[in-house]
């Protein structure tokens, strides 16, 4: 039996709307577990592997990456919070973003307990990701993979959100204000 940890918070949200900023507070203030499913993609690129040379290709298409191998590296990440008894939740930064991976998701592990989303405008998204992008050192923070990632999050991540609606709380957080407007509203979902 595979023990996991108490809380399972999906972190869902456009290209730039303050996911894994909001997740860094709620880590500082409850001590959850952030876990990216991008970040855990970068660090598979960064293995030179034949996988990584392909996921390499997706973020910079602003694609998604087949469900198995992000549901895999989540699970392990998963697993090990669950052995680690002082850990409240996890917070699963940028995943599911597509039906299927939700659903696969539910079945390989169990429903998550809710769901924050961050609603924020193109522009303002654009602005964001453009202005991280002179220093970020992302592949995908130039115009073209910005373009692409905002019509992949709509057509492919946005129905995940009216799936979840029907089996768990989702909780729809306005993000266009300073990061500790947003934050308040999120951390009273905490407390
Ligand atoms: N910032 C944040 N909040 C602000 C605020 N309130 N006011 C002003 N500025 C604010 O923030 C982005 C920037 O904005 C930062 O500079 C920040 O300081 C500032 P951040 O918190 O990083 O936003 P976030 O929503 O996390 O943006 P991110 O770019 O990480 O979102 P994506 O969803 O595009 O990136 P992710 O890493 O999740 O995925 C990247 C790619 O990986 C995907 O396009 C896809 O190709 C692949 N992927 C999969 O295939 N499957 C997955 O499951 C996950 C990823
Ligand atoms: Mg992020």
């Amino acid at each position: 039996e595979t023990r996991l940890p108490p809380q399972l918070v999906f972190v869902l949200g456009g290209p730039g709307a303050g996911k894994g900023t909001q997740c860094t507070r709620i880590v500082s203030e409850f001590g959850h577990w952030h876990v990216s499913a991008g970040d855990l993609l970068r660090a598979e690129v960064q293995t030179q592997s034949e996988q990584g040379q392909l996921i390499d290709e997706m973020i910079r298409q602003g694609a998604i990456v087949p469900g198995y191998i992000t549901l895999d590296l989540l699970r392990k990440k998963l697993v090990e919070a669950g052995r680690t008894l002082t850990v409240p939740g996890v917070l699963i930064d940028g995943f599911p973003r597509a039906v299927d991976q939700a659903i696969d998701f539910e079945c390989l592990l169990r429903p998550a307990d809710f769901c924050l989303f961050f609603e924020c405008s193109e522009a303002e998204m654009e602005r964001r990701l453009l202005e991280r992008g002179r220093n970020s050192g992302r592949t995908d923070d130039n115009p073209d993979s910005i373009r692409k990632r905002f019509r992949t999050f709509m057509e492919t991540t946005m129905p995940v959100l009216d799936y979840l609606e029907r089996r768990i709380r989702v909780y729809r957080i306005p993000a266009e204000g300073a990061i500790d407007e947003v934050y308040a509203r999120v951390r009273s979902l905490f407390l």
